[in-house]
Parts: structure tokens; sequence; C-alpha cells
């Protein structure tokens, strides 16, 4: 009996001194570095998402390679804490996209995951945004304002039939649209990406008219 009470010591002590080695405060946070995130493209491939403010754009699951092709541009995020363990019921308000490089914004919680992080701490973006504007530069995921793994942006570009991203599809972005139309290419204008600009852009900017936020 003295043996076993021992060895439940011996156990125990071993395991509080292991997580007192990764700092016991650092067990359920976060860790940027650790935290993982994967897409279903190859490295060096890029994908367009159409969204509107009211969500009614495409889901993740639907975005358009350079060609036009759908293809799954789904993001999963694993996010690990600094003792190496899943952070599991993370808020997905606390989780959101961000691109620079051009009039992208999204609607208040617009860009945030699907969901709060799983019991093995994943997250993902599938459904479609609720966001406006348009960017071809590189995608962050961020976890309370701090990018995950800084080094490697996504190439999921954005487009919107909201062009200046103002969060509303208004005869403005229609002007903006005809620039595109009459005029030499315009990734804004390409809203069913595919790299030229015709009727089926326009079908997709008459579809959004008046989409704001919720
Ligand atoms: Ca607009
Ligand atoms: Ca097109």
């Amino acid at each position: 009996m003295r043996r076993s009470f021992l060895v439940f010591f011996l156990i125990t002590g071993l395991a509080a001194y292991a997580a007192a080695d990764c700092g016991e405060w650092e067990v359920g946070i976060p860790d940027l570095n650790q935290s993982v995130l994967a897409w279903g493209l190859a490295a060096g491939e890029s994908a367009t998402l159409l969204v509107l403010p009211d969500g009614r754009g495409a889901p993740l699951t639907a975005a358009r390679r350079a060609n036009g092709a759908l293809v799954d541009a789904t993001l999963t995020l694993t996010i690990i804490d600094g003792c190496g363990y899943p952070v599991s019921g993370f808020p997905a308000a606390d989780m959101w996209l961000e691109s620079s490089g051009g009039t992208f914004t999204a609607c208040a919680g617009g860009s945030t995951a699907d969901r709060n992080t799983d019991t093995s701490g994943q997250a993902v973006w599938a459904q479609p945004l609720l966001a406006g504007g348009n960017s071809q530069g590189p995608c962050m995921v961020l976890i309370n304002g701090m990018p995950v793994n800084a080094a490697l942006p996504l190439s999921l570009h954005f487009n919107s039939p909201d062009l200046n991203g103002d969060l509303t599809v208004s005869l403005i972005d229609v002007a903006a649209f005809a620039a595109g139309y009459f005029g030499d290419y315009l990734f804004a204008a390409d809203l069913q990406a595919d790299g030229v600009v015709n009727l089926a852009d326009l079908s997709a900017l008459v579809g959004g008219l008046g989409a704001v936020c919720h």
C-alpha cells in the first residue's frame, strides 16, 4: 500500500513538474507559433472568394482558381497552447481573417471562424463571410488581433459587388464596375473570377445590389 502511494505521488509530482516547466499560465492560452493553419490549396496557388455584406457571397468551399474553376479554400486553424495542448472552446469571435492591399472590409464579426474550437483545438472558415470590397493582398488569420504564423500569408483573394468596400452595394459600385466592364481588365469587376469581365460578372453585380451588413 505504501509503495503504491509512493508511485502515486511520484507520478503526480512529475506531472506537476511538467506543467510548471511549460508555465502553468500558458495552459489554454493560444501560442501563435505552435498554432497551425491549413488550407486545401498547394503552396503558390491562389483562390478568389466572392463576398457580400449580407453573407450571400460564396462559401469558402466554393472559391475560384485564377482560371475560374471552383476550389475548396476552407481554412482550418488548430490552436495549440504554450504547453503543446489543443485549446478547446476558444471563442469564434476572437479569431478572424484580414486582408490588406485593397478595399476588403468585414462587417462586425463578419470574418470570424464558423464556430468555437472543438476538442481538438480546431476551428474552420467554410461558410460565407459578411464582407465587402476586394483585395489581392495576402490574407492573414488573427487570434485576438495577432497574426498566426506570420511567415505564411495565404493567397486568398476577395472580390465583391461592393467594389468600394463601404459595405453597401449601391450605384457607386455600379459606376466602378462599368469602368472594368467597358475598359481594361479590372480585378474588382471580375466578380465571377476567371480573368475576364463579362455578363457573368454583371449578373453577380446585379444579384448583390442593395446588400448591407445585418
Ligand atoms: Ca459599396
Ligand atoms: Ca469573370
